[in-house]
């Protein structure tokens, strides 16, 4: 990697791509050196009105309607009145494709991870009038062992978290800790919600946005009775050579791997394999 003009914030990486004749990927950001290496100290970045108001109105709408349109579903992701997972946005609805290049925040994935990226898009839906929805404190990508393996690769992600709707004392802010996703070591209870030293709580308006650093722990306050719609949409900034499928060749005629998948003697029942051959074929869920 040559890296130059980096006070100007822009860097030439020269890729490592033999059959490409070591191509040069320029990238250029309007965030300062500042703030990217304030980035990096503490996990997160408070990006507001990255989205203006309409926008964020319109991408509301289409996310609530993929969450009433799924919500009968049978692998659909919801508590049902409460909250809901929406996944593959990219995929349902093209008013969301303009967000993969939504800057500063590509410019600055691209800077801090590396200039091949891919963009999962998903979207979380939090019901109004709904006492008590939260997501109690964690990490998006716990895969890191301990001892650490001399070739581990990192899971280094940044996550664009971008609220569609105002998010108040009702709602319940978004709490973080920084500098935790450099803390492996931390280990906070499945389900705890408890305050942590250090913690900072952000409130949003509609098209307000946080990056954060996919390992930094991070919850919600429980909603109160009174709080609104909460929808935000999660932009995952994903290494472009992390895929589970190849996506070229001569396609399979069947898929004989989804025997493999479901356990012995059960296939078509829905019971799935065991975790490790599921694992060995590409699954990862958390
Ligand atoms: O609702 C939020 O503000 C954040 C939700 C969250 O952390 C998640 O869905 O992983
Ligand atoms: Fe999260």
């Amino acid at each position: 990697m040559r890296a130059e003009g980096r006070a100007g914030l822009q860097t030439d990486f020269v890729l490592n791509d033999q059959v490409n004749d070591y191509p040069i990927r320029s990238v250029e950001t309007v965030a300062s050196r500042e703030e990217l290496d304030e980035f990096v100290r503490s996990g997160y970045q408070v990006r507001r009105r990255l989205l203006n108001q309409q926008t964020a109105e319109v991408l509301g709408a289409a996310v609530l309607h993929l969450a009433q349109a799924e919500a009968d579903h049978p692998d659909a992701e919801c508590l049902p009145g409460m909250s809901s997972y929406i996944r593959s946005l990219l995929e349902k609805d093209e008013v969301f494709h303009p967000l993969l290049r939504l800057e500063p925040v590509l410019s600055i994935a691209r800077l801090l991870l590396g200039p091949q990226r891919w963009i999962d898009l998903e979207a979380r839906l939090n019901h109004a009038g709904c006492e008590g929805v939260a997501v109690p404190w964690h990490g998006h990508l716990p895969v890191i062992p301990d001892p650490l393996p001399p070739l581990f690769c990192f899971p280094h992600q940044i996550h664009c978290l971008i609220y569609l709707d105002r998010i108040t004392e009702q709602e319940g802010a978004l709490c973080l800790i920084p500098g935790s996703h450099l803390n492996a070591g931390l280990r906070i209870p499945l389900g705890d919600q408890s305050h942590q030293p250090g913690q900072v709580e952000l409130f949003f308006e509609p098209g307000d946005a946080v990056l954060i650093h996919a390992n930094l722990w991070h919850r919600t306050v429980p909603s109160t009775p009174a709080a609104g719609f909460r929808r935000l949409l999660l932009l995952g900034y994903v290494p472009s050579w992390l895929r589970a499928d190849v996506g070229r060749g001569v396609p399979p005629d069947r898929r004989l791997t989804e025997k493999l998948v479901c356990a012995e003697g059960t296939e078509g029942t829905g019971d799935a394999g065991d975790a490790e051959t599921r694992e060995l074929l590409g699954e990862f869920r958390w």
